[in-house]
């Protein structure tokens, strides 16, 4: 009997190891910057992973979106750090009131993190990356915003160069004509 009820602890024990598995769709993002992500919930959720380093701020948001979002967010071991329903009493572009927004000062230690965004009435649990709720149709926009600049944005030198070249281009094709 005391065998069949350590058997029993035992496989629990392993299903719980498996319930902390890192969810299975998950789009990394690599080092956090400022950038927005789009898509639509399928089925139920968008997960997104990121690396955060020394940053002074981290502000997450969903304006844009065109339903009412949530948002949680995870540590590496699946501890919930934060979530947010709605953010906007005044109101935002998309979802209005109804948009979500997480935000961060220098506190947010560095490490891989891992966004969740669901539907009104997602149930985000504390731990294990346990995310519940039944989705929706729709398109939603996540945007960041840190201190580290976004991917391709050219400095304002390169911008100055690009010009130049393009003047040059189209000098050229002036005096063909
Ligand atoms: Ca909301």
């Amino acid at each position: 009997m005391i065998l069949k009820k350590l058997a029993i602890i035992c496989s629990l024990l392993v299903l719980s190891g498996t319930a902390m598995a890192v969810p299975i769709t998950v789009a990394d993002l690599g080092s956090v910057r400022t950038q927005s992500v789009t898509g639509t919930l399928n089925p139920r959720f968008a997960w997104y992973s990121f690396e955060v380093g020394d940053l002074t701020r981290l502000i997450i948001n969903t304006i844009g979106s065109s339903f009412d979002t949530e948002l949680g967010l995870y540590d590496a071991l699946g501890n919930r750090v934060r979530r947010n329903d709605d953010a906007f009493i005044f109101g935002a572009p998309g979802c209005g009131i109804f948009c979500s927004r997480l935000v961060f000062g220098p506190g947010l230690s560095s490490g891989t993190y891992y966004l969740a965004l669901g539907r009104y009435n997602t149930r985000f649990r504390r731990s294990d990356f346990d995310v519940r709720g039944s989705g929706v149709a729709g398109s939603y926009r996540i945007n960041f915003i840190t201190d580290n600049p976004p991917i391709g944005v050219p400095e304002p030198g390169t911008l100055g160069l690009l010009g130049l070249s393009l003047l040059a281009i189209g000098a050229r094709r002036r005096k063909r004509v």
